[in-house]
């Protein structure tokens, strides 16, 4: 199985409520490495490129007011399948409908604040990487 990376984000209802370092051990605990991670805030116009292939949704202009409320920590997860492995330990979008012991289910408040993203594909993995952290900001 080939080492994979994914990109994450610990959003501002997590980092309010001081759980950066909770859901940090959720992610070593699942076997990823954090190779990566810095604390901003993003600006409008950060989130709204982020989330441009939300720009048709309906919960879109919410999703951007949401993003930009307060900090962030964006991550790089390094490890085996690191992209499906991740997405099983944030649970489901809908912490109503997320697994016992994900992250979405523990700590999230809702389906907008729920505590993090993490990529949907190795292929825009590799995008959002790069879209948020210089090569030199990430050692594996
Ligand atoms: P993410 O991209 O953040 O990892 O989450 P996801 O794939 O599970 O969810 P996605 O469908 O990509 O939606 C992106 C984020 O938009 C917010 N959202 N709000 N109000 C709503 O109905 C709604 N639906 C989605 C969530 O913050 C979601 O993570
Ligand atoms: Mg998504």
């Amino acid at each position: 199985m080939a080492i994979e990376r994914t990109f994450s984000i610990i959003k501002p209802d997590a980092t309010r409520r001081n759980l950066t370092g909770a859901i940090n051990a959720k992610i070593e605990g699942a076997g990823l490495r954090i190779v990566g991670q810095k604390r901003v805030k993003w600006a409008k116009a950060d989130a709204e490129a982020f989330y441009a292939v939300h720009k048709e949704r309906p919960f879109f202009n919410d999703l951007v007011a949401f993003m930009i409320s307060g900090p962030v920590v964006v991550q790089v997860l390094e490890g085996e399948n690191a992209v499906a492995r991740y997405r099983e330990v944030m649970g489901a979008t809908n912490p109503a409908n997320a697994a016992a012991g994900t992250i979405r289910k523990e700590f999230a408040e809702s389906i907008e604040a729920n505590s993090v993203h993490g990529s949907d594909s190795p292929e825009n993995a590799k995008i959002e990487i790069a879209q948020v952290f210089k090569p030199d900001e990430i050692v594996g």
